[in-house]
């Protein structure tokens, strides 16, 4: 769908965003047209094939498409949503759930509505909103009410109804600081018309007067609509708009009577003649589809689209409150608890506009509804349209008219409840949003201390808050799965029997119940956030959901920046218990404090696997006492010659106890009986002639290895995989096995047995690579697949042998592969992989004949040949690894709009990568700014 150009590290180029599609113009829709937005505006609009090249840069024309590309929406008549509500919202960041809501869903320009209060209330909202507005996050702020009739409340509070009053509209005014659009008035209620009058005072301030929620009579209305136009024409000051508006036409007044025709005839005959701007409320419940085309037919031009939405768009149904009243929301619709008045609005513009054109509006008419004209309301003429040279405001939506994409100032949108890996099941539930504020509260289970700090840290890194402890959120293990996981259990995890093996290392090959210590929930509610788990790692998880949803914020801009969330429960369970990242820190080395960011990287992706390939012909990276030549000699050499450097027994310890209390386990490979020559170059009484062979520092692998019948071998061996076994936390170790060229099957054999045997003695499982499928392995042993190319019957053997499996196909899972062929780094033995095919992939079919049942996850890897700093590194990883995250997580995601998705929920995940000041390669399709 889009394409933008390409960024690599150390590089900047403008933000370009080209998108093809079929055009909704103001006049008519273009078929196959192209809009080029560069930085924050639109560069040029037209048709594809006049695309001039300079506007396209070294952006490819994209492929045609069948989507929509729609202006940005405007609404200039919207209470709330996603939970939260203008009129009740005190702060920033619970308008900003309202304001996320409607942008995700295409709103890009959005006025924030208030509803009757009394006169402090409105200050104080008018005050919050006002923030808002300032940084643009809102465009503009609507008073509806208090000067109302009584008569026609509506869903508003009768009671605060009062008499025009100007020192309220001044007051109201100061704090609106100028963002005040517009109010709706009676004018029938005194005080509103004539010298003196409100509608005299807010033409004044730049305000447009909207009349509604009337009792009043076609003439009183008549001489309202003309003496506000004539106000707005004659205004002094740079009138919004030279037109007053009418508030939802229909709703909030009486019907029209033929022999008392009243507010609706005069409001249409001025909408016909030019004179006003009517609103519809067009959802599809507030009004009949006929009336909505019989309105388009007499004022197309004057029509404006709204959703006088309140907060329980875009949420599931319940109770709500709307200014103070009880609303309850049932099939999507909301009443008044008391009455059952219909209480505003429950969708979105861009469902309005679908209502509208289900009606029989052609999409053009009902799209300059929602966009052209509400943009006139506000006397703005840089939105509203898509013409080069206005604010790069994008819908991309499917031919329904549902949003896949929002574009707003030329960037792209998040959705606020956007994860990757995508959970099981998110709901988003009738509460206000969860603020977790500076100082907020943490609470962890009795007899876990050391979480709190580890939750005190990543609630940190992702949010920027301190927390400390307290109820805010509060961390609950409980002892049926179905406390977590609700009633949509897997049978396997239903069976689980947690509470016996808590505390104990995750076992990631088992499968099955032993994800059930992984699961978690989270509720996030007004006043907590709750995650609910069978043991810790669950927890852990839930903490890193409910970080990530708090991080992406929803806007940024005012005040101290965002931590809010909209009310939901997730739910949520990983598919495969091993999740794992391996990488190569033998051809080059990677420092501890390197490797603790990327267990941050991990955690964040809900990988719990940081598999080190510590050993290889270019060097030997962590300390082994028993055998102190391997780092002194062999830990100094790199690829190129390249700075060495390797990991002390000390901060071995640190970096296992660190990563396992984040939920992390981390295996360590020595690679043998092939791949060793800095092993031989430390002790060469294990090669043949007893001569150490000099430091390798290319890149050609296969030509060392170790020899069975040498009596230094086995001791080397015990020595090395004994110290590393015991010294690893976790319950694997690795012992290569890989690319041995140069051994006849039996050796390669006997020596991986006794490799094997070492690990097992120590009370290890072994990993190994595929290769070693073909030795005999103690059944539960993990074989890992990188190469598909070959045969892969063994492992189907092995397999059946009680083997279990993890899955690296290189062309699906090797980071280090190049993405394309203008990668400046990066390998390409198993072709390249662009980001979309390390996602679209299956675990259960990369070996053809193997049990699915036999696999006990996803690994990808990045070998470390082209990338001597971590920056290269975190270059090939990302955004990759959160592909294959995703499929570790979640299984194979293979549908029509799997990768479109993917890219749509990272995005908001990709600022914690920036955060963390990793380079990262925006390349893959372009749809990353
Ligand atoms: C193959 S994958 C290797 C590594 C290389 C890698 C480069 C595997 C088990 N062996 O030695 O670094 O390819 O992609």
């Amino acid at each position: 769908m889009t394409r933008t150009t390409t960024s690599l590290p150390g590089t900047r180029r403008p933000r370009l965003v080209v998108l093809r599609g079929a055009v909704v113009l103001p006049d008519r829709v273009l078929e196959d047209g192209l809009v080029v937005a560069e930085g924050d505006r639109l560069a040029w609009v037209g048709p594809a094939d006049d695309a001039p090249r300079d506007v396209l840069g070294d952006a490819a024309l994209p492929h045609p498409t069948d989507h929509l590309l729609l202006p940005g929406l405007v609404d200039v008549h919207c209470h709330g949503g996603g939970g939260a509500s203008f009129p009740d919202a005190r702060t920033t960041h619970e308008a900003r759930v309202a304001v996320a809501e409607h942008l995700a869903h295409g709103t890009t320009r959005l006025v924030a509505s208030l509803v009757t209060a009394p006169g402090d209330v409105l200050v104080e909202r008018a005050a919050v909103l006002a923030e808002l507005a300032d940084a643009g996050e809102v465009a503009g702020i609507h008073l509806e009410g208090p000067f109302l009739s009584p008569a026609r409340c509506g869903a508003q509070d009768p009671s605060a109804m009062v008499d025009g009053d100007l020192t309220l509209v001044r007051d109201v005014v100061r704090a609106a600081r100028g963002h005040l659009v517009t109010m709706t008035l009676a004018p029938e209620v005194p005080g509103v018309l004539g010298p003196g009058g409100v509608v005299a005072e807010l033409v004044a301030v730049g305000a447009v007067p909207s009349f509604g929620h009337t009792d009043a009579s076609a003439d009183v209305v008549r001489t309202a609509i003309d003496e506000a136009r004539r106000a707005l024409a004659e205004a002094l000051g740079p009138a919004r708009s030279s037109l007053p508006t009418v508030t939802h036409l229909f709703n909030g007044m009486p019907p029209m009577h033929h022999r008392s025709p009243g507010p609706v005839a005069a409001c249409l005959a001025a909408a016909a003649r030019g004179d006003a701007v009517v609103e519809l409320v067009a959802d599809g419940v507030h009004l009949a589809p006929e009336t909505v085309r019989a309105v388009f037919d007499v004022a197309a031009g004057h029509v404006v689209l709204v959703t006088d939405a309140m907060a329980a768009t875009g949420v599931a149904d319940g109770e709500h409150v709307l200014g103070g009243l009880r609303v309850v929301v049932a099939d999507g619709v909301a009443r008044l608890a008391e009455g059952g008045a219909i209480a505003g609005g429950t969708a979105h513009l861009l469902d309005v506009v679908r209502a509208t054109v289900d009606a029989g509006v052609d999409l053009v008419a009902a799209v300059r509804a929602a966009s052209v004209t509400p943009a006139v309301v506000l006397g703005r003429d840089d939105v509203g349209a898509l013409v080069a040279g206005r604010r790069a405001d994008v819908v991309v939506a499917d031919r329904d008219l549902r949003p896949l994409d929002v574009l707003r100032d030329g960037r792209w949108v998040d959705r606020p409840l956007d994860l990757v890996p995508a959970p099981r099941a998110v709901v988003r539930t009738a509460d206000a949003p969860f603020v977790l504020r500076e100082g907020a509260g943490v609470r962890v289970p009795d007899g876990h201390a050391g979480l709190a700090d580890v939750v005190h840290e990543r609630l940190g890194r992702l949010t920027g808050r301190r927390t400390t402890s307290g109820d805010d959120v509060v961390l609950r293990l409980v002892d049926d799965v179905a406390d977590v996981l609700g009633d949509d259990v897997p049978a396997d995890l239903r069976a689980a029997d947690v509470a016996a093996r808590r505390g104990t290392p995750l076992d990631h090959a088992a499968g099955g119940a032993e994800r059930a210590r992984e699961a978690y929930r989270l509720d996030v509610g007004a006043d907590r956030a709750t995650v609910t788990a069978l043991d810790v790692p669950g927890l852990l998880h839930g903490v890193t959901a409910l970080g990530l949803l708090l991080a992406r914020g929803v806007g940024g801009g005012a005040d101290d920046g965002p931590a809010a969330a909209p009310a939901a429960t997730v739910t949520d369970a990983p598919r495969y218990s091993w999740r794992g990242l391996s990488v190569d820190v033998a051809r080059h080395p990677r420092t501890l404090p390197e490797l603790l960011t990327l267990v941050d990287v991990l955690t964040d992706l809900r990988l719990n696997v940081l598999h080190l390939h510590l050993t290889d012909d270019q060097g030997w990276r962590v300390e082994v006492p028993s055998r102190p030549a391997l780092t002194e000699r062999s830990g100094a050499t790199a690829v190129g010659g390249a700075p060495g450097g390797f990991l002390t027994v000390a901060d071995w310890d640190r970096l296992t106890r660190h990563a396992a209390a984040r939920g992390v386990t981390v295996v360590p490979e020595v690679d043998v009986p092939g791949h060793v020559n800095a092993a031989l170059h430390a002790y060469g009484e294990l090669t043949p002639t007893g001569e150490a062979p000099p430091a390798y520092t290319g890149t050609d692998v296969g030509f060392s290895r170790l020899h069975a019948d040498l009596p230094a071998t086995t001791p080397f061996l015990e020595d090395v995989l004994g110290d590393v076994a015991a010294r690893t936390p976790g319950r694997y170790v690795h012992v290569g096995g890989d690319e041995v060229l140069t051994m006849e099957p039996d050796e390669y054999a006997r020596l991986v047995r006794t490799a094997a045997d070492v690990v097992e003695r120590a009370g290890r499982t072994v990993v190994a690579w595929q290769e070693a499928a073909k030795a005999p392995l103690t059944p539960g042993s993990v074989v890992q697949v990188w190469d598909t190319r070959p045969d892969l019957g063994d492992v189907v053997r092995a397999a059946a042998a009680g083997a279990r499996v993890v899955l690296s196909p290189a062309e699906h899972a090797y980071h280090d592969m190049r993405y394309d062929a203008g990668s400046p780094l990066g390998l390409d033995w198993a072709g390249h992989v662009p980001a979309p095919r390390a996602l679209g992939w299956d675990p259960e079919a990369v070996v053809p004949g193997l049990d699915p049942a036999a696999v006990a996850g996803v690994e990808a890897a990045v070998w470390s040949e082209t990338t001597p700093g971590l920056a290269d590194v975190t270059w090939l990883l990302l955004p990759r690894l959160a592909a294959t995250a995703e499929v570790a997580w979640s299984g194979a995601v293979e549908h029509e709009h799997a990768w479109d998705d993917h890219v749509r929920r990272l995005r908001a995940q990709t600022r914690t990568w920036d955060a963390a000041g990793l380079t990262w390669c925006r390349t893959p399709d372009g749809r990353w700014w």
